[in-house]
């Protein structure tokens, strides 16, 4: 424990907001934010410290039922906010949150190219296959076979994305799998990412018991990876490519500088850029 938070001890509840989730009872988004409570309260970051970035979607409502500095953002540009925000203040930890939807379909871009930039930050895809929020739309995660969707009868027909090999692929230096239904694991894990120096991304398999209540199977169908993680990126794609999207763990590590743009002249005072905007 360091100095300054010897006498405070903040604890896993201390970094929950007053606000009380509206998630569906069983949704998996629940064991994310206990897992992201319980690895900011292990690594005794100071609140102030901290910041949650989401974007929009039924996961993305995590950054409100936290205490550390969170926006609750725009669909799709979680990852380009924290970039911005990573780019002006280096010292601060910086989390992004959301769904497989916001990450993968509208904010794809921004994950491949946030996965290559390689920038200090953890990011959390809360997946269930499925857009929650709109109400159980095929979302790039989705078996191309789910057929019940109105908008997708039939199923969409179309191979949904490995977010791992995607992950791998683009650059991303530390790719790891959770399930909600081991959040200890998953505290265990965020810890890992947020210690890692680079692009971190872990996907954390979170079942929609509303629209996907066959993924309460899921307790029955994960498991961990057999082997240990790899710095070899031919291994790591060999391992997702077998793999059924099902084994947890951290597969991928690799130590490559992150990149953090020069900003020792930027300057932090807001006045003027407040001026310019008055009404
Ligand atoms: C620009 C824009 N397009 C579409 C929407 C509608 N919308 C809100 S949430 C969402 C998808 C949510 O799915 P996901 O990100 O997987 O999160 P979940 O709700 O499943 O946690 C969509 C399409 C929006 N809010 N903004
Ligand atoms: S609709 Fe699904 S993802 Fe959204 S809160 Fe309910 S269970 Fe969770």
């Amino acid at each position: 424990m360091n100095q300054a938070n010897a006498a405070i001890q903040i604890k896993p509840k201390d970094y929950k907001s007053a606000i009380k989730p509206i998630w569906c009872p069983g949704c998996g988004d629940f064991a994310v934010l206990n897992a992201i409570t319980k690895a900011l309260a292990f690594l005794e970051l100071p609140r102030e410290d901290v910041a949650l970035i989401s974007g929009i979607g039924c996961s993305s409502r995590i950054a409100a039922y936290t205490s550390v500095y969170g926006f609750h953002g725009v669909h799709g540009r979680a990852l380009a906010l924290a970039a911005g925000l990573k780019a002006a203040r280096k010292d601060l930890t910086v989390l992004v949150a959301g769904g497989d939807g916001d990450g993968l379909s509208i904010g794809g871009n921004h994950f491949i190219h946030a996965c290559r930039r390689n920038m200090n930050m953890t990011y959390l895809i809360m997946d269930n296959e499925v857009y929650g929020m709109t109400k159980g739309q095929a979302s790039p995660t989705t078996a191309p076979d789910w057929a019940d969707s109105k908008l997708t009868p039939g199923g969409t027909g179309i191979r949904p994305f490995q977010p791992a090999g995607l992950a791998l692929t683009a650059g991303a230096t530390f790719i790891a799998r959770g399930f909600t239904g081991d959040p200890n694991g998953l505290a265990r894990m965020l810890v890992a990412a947020i210690e890692h120096e680079g692009f971190s991304f872990i996907q954390a398999l979170s079942p929609c018991p509303t629209f996907r209540p066959e993924q309460m199977n899921w307790k029955r169908q994960v498991r961990a990876f057999e082997q240990e993680t790899t710095s070899d990126p031919i291994l790591a794609a060999q391992r997702i490519q077998s793999d059924d999207g099902m084994s947890t763990g951290i597969l991928y590590q690799t130590d490559i500088p992150a990149f953090q743009p020069g900003n020792e002249n930027v300057d932090n005072d807001v006045t003027q850029f407040e001026v310019e905007f008055e009404i």
